[in-house]
C-alpha cells in the first residue's frame, strides 16, 4: 500500500466539490424520509418534502437534529438501516440514561477511516510510520477511529488504549513510535513523564494528532517543544462517526473539514438563522454518505467560524477554527463530556441540596475538576473524620455517573455566593 493520499476528493474544485454534495444531499434527504420516520415527521411539520431539497442551497430548508432529538429517539430511533446492516456501535462518555448512541454499516466503518487516514496523511504519515493509539478504546470513538485510519494509510498500528503511562513510554522506546494519537492533555502528561524520565534521545516521535477536547497554541508550543514534534488538531464527535471529521494540514491554520462527506453550516445559536461565511456561530453538519446514522443538520453546540482562504497544502475543503467554546453548558474535563445537570443529580440523590460549584482548571496541561458542595446543617457538628468519609462517598457517586475522579469538597451551609440571576454553577478557569 503506498500513499494514501485522496487526492482526487480533497483538492477536488469547489464548483466541483459542491455539484457532489448537491447529488449526495439530495440522495441521502430521500434515504432519510423512507427510512427514520422520526426525521420524516419533523420534516413533514415543517412543511418541507424531500422534493424542495435540489441541493445544498435548499438545506435550510430542512429542520435541525439536535442532542435531546437523539435521547429522544433513544437508542434505535434514528437508525435508517435494518438493526441486521449495522456492524458497530459507539457511543458518547455521559450518564446511562443520557448516552448518545451511533451506528455503523460495513460501509460506514469504511468512510470513516478514509476520514481518519487522510488526518493521518495529512500529519504526514504514511506506511513507514508506527502510529501509537493512546485514545481510549471501547465506547469512546477515538481509538477505534484513528485505529483504522492507521491500518488504511498501511502504518505499523499500535492499539494502546489509554492509561498505564509507564507500558506507554516503554512501547514507545522499544517499538519506536513515530506518529502519537490521543488527547492533548494526555500527550501533555506522556511529554512531562519522558522528560521527568530523561527518556527524550530514546523517543522517536515526529508528529501528534491530538483532539477531542479544547487545546490552545500554547499547549501546542508546550507539546511541540517537548517533545519534538509537529502536533496536528483533530475534530469530530460520536453523533458524526467519530474523530475525522475535520483535521489539520501542515499549515496548521484550522481543520479541514471532509467536505465530500459532511456539510458544514454556521448558524446562529439563537435563532437558528445561517450565517455567511466568516461569521462566529454554531457549527452544523449534515452527513451526506453515511448509511445507518445520517444526521441531517445536526447542531454541534461547538462555537466556531468557517474560512474558504486557500491553503498553501493544495486541499480545497473548507477550513474550521479550533472550537472556540460551546453555546449549551457541557464541559469537556480531560476528554470526558460532562453535564453539570448530571452532578446536580449525584447530589440530590445522596441527599444534598443543589447548591455547588465545579471548579474547573488546567495545571501543567491537565484538567483539575473539583466540586464545592455545601452541606446539610445537620452535618456541620460532624467530625472531621464524618465529613471526610461523606466526601469519600460523593466522590465514588460522581465517579460512577460521569465516569471521571472529581475532588469533592463539602463546605458550611449557606458558603457558597448566591446569585441574583442565573446561578454560577461552573467557574472554568482554563485559558482556552
Ligand atoms: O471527542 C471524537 C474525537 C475523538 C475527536 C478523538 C477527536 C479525536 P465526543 O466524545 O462525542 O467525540 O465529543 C465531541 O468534543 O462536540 C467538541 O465539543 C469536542 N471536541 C472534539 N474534538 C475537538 C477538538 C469525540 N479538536 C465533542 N478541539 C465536540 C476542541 C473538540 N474540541
Amino acid at each position: 500500500m503506498a500513499n494514501y493520499y485522496q487526492k482526487e476528493m480533497e483538492t477536488m474544485p469547489q464548483e466541483q466539490l459542491r455539484a457532489l454534495q448537491d447529488e449526495r444531499l439530495v440522495k441521502q434527504v430521500r434515504h432519510v424520509w423512507d427510512n427514520v420516520p422520526y426525521y420524516r415527521k419533523k420534516m413533514e411539520e415543517k412543511g418541507v418534502a424531500p422534493e424542495d431539497i435540489r441541493g445544498v442551497a435548499d438545506l435550510y430548508k430542512l429542520p435541525f437534529l439536535s442532542k435531546d432529538d437523539l435521547r429522544e429517539a433513544y437508542p434505535y430511533g434514528l437508525l435508517a438501516v435494518p438493526k441486521k446492516d449495522c456492524v458497530r456501535i459507539h457511543s458518547t462518555s455521559g450518564t446511562t440514561g443520557k448516552r448518545v448512541v451511533a451506528f455503523y454499516t460495513q460501509h460506514d466503518i469504511d468512510l470513516w477511516d478514509d476520514c481518519c487516514a487522510r488526518a493521518i496523511v495529512a500529519a504526514g504519515g504514511t506506511e513507514e510510520d508506527v502510529c501509537h493509539i493512546a485514545y481510549g478504546f471501547g465506547l469512546f470513538t477515538g481509538g477505534a477511529g484513528l485505529n483504522g485510519g492507521s491500518h488504511k494509510v498501511g502504518c505499523l498500528t499500535l492499539p494502546m488504549s489509554s492509561g498505564n503511562t509507564d507500558r506507554q513510554l516503554q512501547f514507545m522506546e522499544d517499538l519506536g513510535s513515530t506518529i502519537l494519537c490521543c488527547t492533548p492533555s494526555y500527550a501533555a502528561y506522556l511529554a512531562e513523564s519522558i522528560h521527568e524520565k530523561g527518556l527524550q534521545d530514546k523517543i522517536h516521535l515526529k508528529a501528534g494528532i491530538f483532539g477531542a477536547e479544547a487545546w490552545s497554541e500554547d499547549m501546542r508550543h508546550d507539546i511541540e517543544e517537548k517533545l519534538g514534534i509537529k502536533a496536528y488538531d483533530i475534530y469530530g464527535l460520536t453523533e458524526t462517526s467519530g474523530p475525522g471529521v475535520a483535521f489539520e494540514c501542515s499549515e496548521q491554520t484550522g481543520m479541514h473539514i471532509n467536505e465530500d462527506h459532511f456539510i458544514a453550516e454556521i448558524i446562529d445559536p439563537d435563532t437558528g438563522e445561517v450565517l455567511p461565511e466568516g461569521s462566529k456561530g454554531e457549527l452544523v453538519f449534515t452527513a451526506i454518505t453515511k448509511q445507518a446514522f445520517p444526521l441531517l443538520r445536526y447542531r454541534t453546540r461547538d462555537i466556531c467560524i468557517l474560512s474558504r482562504k486557500p491553503c498553501s497544502c493544495g486541499r480545497t475543503h473548507v477550513k474550521m477554527c479550533k472550537p472556540m467554546g460551546r453555546s449549551d453548558d457541557m464541559l469537556i474535563i480531560r476528554g470526558i463530556n460532562v453535564f453539570p445537570s448530571q452532578i446536580e443529580t449525584v447530589l440530590i440523590q445522596q441527599g444534598y441540596s443543589a447548591n455547588y460549584q465545579i471548579i474547573v482548571d488546567r495545571v501543567n496541561n491537565s484538567d483539575t475538576f473539583e466540586v464545592m458542595v455545601e452541606m446539610n446543617p445537620d452535618m456541620f457538628s460532624d467530625s472531621l473524620a464524618k465529613i471526610t468519609a461523606a466526601e469519600k462517598k460523593l466522590v465514588e457517586a460522581l465517579k460512577a455517573m460521569l465516569g471521571i475522579a472529581a475532588k469533592v469538597k463539602l463546605v458550611t451551609p449557606k458558603s457558597i455566593t448566591r446569585s441574583e440571576g442565573k446561578a454560577v454553577r461552573v467557574i472554568d478557569r482554563r485559558k482556552i
